[in-house]
């Protein structure tokens, strides 16, 4: 759907290439069974669970060139113009226990952050659980959610977007980050190429290879951190690990606390 407001013309925003990106992720190796792109939907993320509890199997990579609902935690949207970034979705049906599941969110974060380095060379840092971060503003969200025994972990990268088209302050873009014009197929297939890779690492129980590498590019980590907990409990202090669980471990006055899910922001 051509259409709707906010399309741009194909030569300013091209659409992805769908028949490249298929042909990729049906070659053995990919780490992917099959992609689908399609011009819009609701929710990547809404459309793999609901495909989760029909039954099918790992291994689907769901991308939309754009999204009437696309949304984060809690309720909270996200939302960019058609084209101007990269919405997507995996379906996972991971065999670690589920106090493992916390690690997905962070792997997609690296995922995030290694694909983006390969493409652009840009150095990009991580906010713990699902911001990837450039120069303190928000360049992609990350959201893993369980559906049964499978999670379905939705990626949210700004590639194009400008100035005046960032949904909220304190987002930024690819193109504002001094890499314009990047060609969206390329940046999809090395963040998919990554994610697999560091999914396998993690279910192989490569968890001392994949915690010291997020630890090392986790900005959250040294930070004075208030953390808002799911039901209303805020943990204040002092941010110093990431814990063998995915969880944040935070120094508080009252001794160490974990954190397993939250929103937390970065104080100084
Ligand atoms: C996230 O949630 O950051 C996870 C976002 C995941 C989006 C992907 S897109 C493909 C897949 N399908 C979906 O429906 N979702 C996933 P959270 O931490 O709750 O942050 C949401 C907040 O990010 C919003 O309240 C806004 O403040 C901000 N936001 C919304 N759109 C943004 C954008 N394009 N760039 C930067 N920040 C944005």
């Amino acid at each position: 759907m051509t259409t709707e407001p906010g399309w741009s013309p194909s030569s300013e925003r091209p659409p992805l290439d769908e028949a490249a990106l298929r042909a990729w992720a049906g070659a053995p190796g990919s780490g992917w069974r099959e992609l689908r792109v399609v011009d819009e939907t609701g929710s990547t993320n809404d459309d793999l669970a609901a495909a989760a509890r029909s039954g099918e199997a790992a291994g689907l990579v769901l991308v939309s060139e754009w999204q009437r609902g696309g949304h984060g935690r809690l309720g909270r949207s996200w939302t960019a113009p058609p084209r101007s970034g990269l919405t997507f979705s995996v379906l996972l049906r991971p065999t670690r226990p589920p106090a493992a599941l916390g690690w997905l969110p962070l792997l997609a974060g690296l995922a995030v952050v290694d694909g983006v380095e390969e493409v652009a060379e840009l150095r990009l840092g991580l906010k713990w659980p699902n911001d990837v971060l450039h120069d303190e503003r928000k360049l992609a969200g990350l959201l893993a959610e369980r559906v049964q025994d499978a999670v379905v972990v939705g990626i949210g990268l700004n590639v194009s977007l400008r100035a005046d088209e960032l949904p909220v302050q304190g987002a930024t873009s690819l193109a504002l980050a001094g890499r314009p014009g990047l060609d969206r197929s390329v940046l999809l297939t090395a963040v998919l190429g990554r994610l697999a890779a560091w999914v396998a690492r993690w279910e192989a129980g490569d968890d001392q290879g994949t915690r010291s590498a997020y630890r090392s590019r986790c900005l959250t980590i040294g930070r004075t951190v208030r953390a808002d907990q799911p039901g209303g409990q805020a943990v204040s202090g002092t941010a110093v690990d990431v814990d063998a669980d995915g969880r944040l471990v935070v120094e508080t006055t009252s001794g160490p606390v974990a954190v397993a899910a939250a929103d937390v922001r970065h104080l100084r």
